[in-house]
């Protein structure tokens, strides 16, 4: 009987695992997302969710980024499942910003009529289910969300990348000048030899 309930146990977990969304994301460029559909986060826990995997929620602050994140999520889902993104109107009368940089939006795709600040109460953007624009909910809503790679830690990957590489270059200057200094170094051994 043990032996029948660990098969069954066993078979259901590795149903489990089947059918597990995948979460994680590449761009046609190459760029890392983790998209959740579970409308199960306001926004502020959308943020600490992307913060857990040291990533930011998305700010689409250019045409390009647009075309990205766009791209891949229609890509992935026949209709659009409602996402937080990183914009706020940090409570000022229409300043709309991205809280990972604090730039006011200077590209938009706002839905028809958006952003309407409904009651006053609405300061959070969202990608809203079904027609893939912009729209402003209260921040307490539950939805899904994306997280993209942190921009700062991403460019200091760069900056890291290209330091390593002159680093290699040096290296390579370096093993060469030994290899030099070994060459004119071998008179003096034989030198030495000689001289046993
Ligand atoms: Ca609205």
């Amino acid at each position: 009987m043990k032996r029948i309930i660990l098969v069954l146990v066993v078979t259901l977990l590795s149903m489990a695992t089947g059918i597990a969304v995948e979460k994680w994301h590449k761009s046609e460029d190459g760029s890392l997302f983790y998209i959740d559909t579970e409308a199960k986060y306001n926004w502020h826990g959308a943020w600490n969710e992307c913060a857990r995997k040291n990533m930011s929620l998305i700010a689409i602050d250019s045409r390009y980024k647009h075309l990205q994140i766009d791209t891949l999520i229609k890509k992935l889902f026949a209709a659009c499942p409602s996402f937080w993104i990183a914009g706020h109107d940090n409570a000022i009368d229409l300043r709309y910003e991205w809280a990972t940089s604090g730039e006011i939006f200077s590209f938009t795709n706002w839905g028809p009529g958006q952003p309407d600040r409904l009651n006053n109460n609405e300061h959070c953007i969202l990608i809203w289910q079904n027609t893939w624009q912009w729209y402003d909910l209260p921040c307490g809503h539950k939805l899904g969300f994306i997280c993209e790679e942190n921009r700062y830690i991403k460019e200091k990957a760069k900056e890291l990348e290209i330091l390593k590489k002159e680093c290699q270059k040096d290296d390579d200057v370096g093993k060469s000048k030994n290899i030099a200094l070994f060459i004119n170094s071998k008179p003096t051994f034989e030198y030495l030899k000689s001289s046993n």
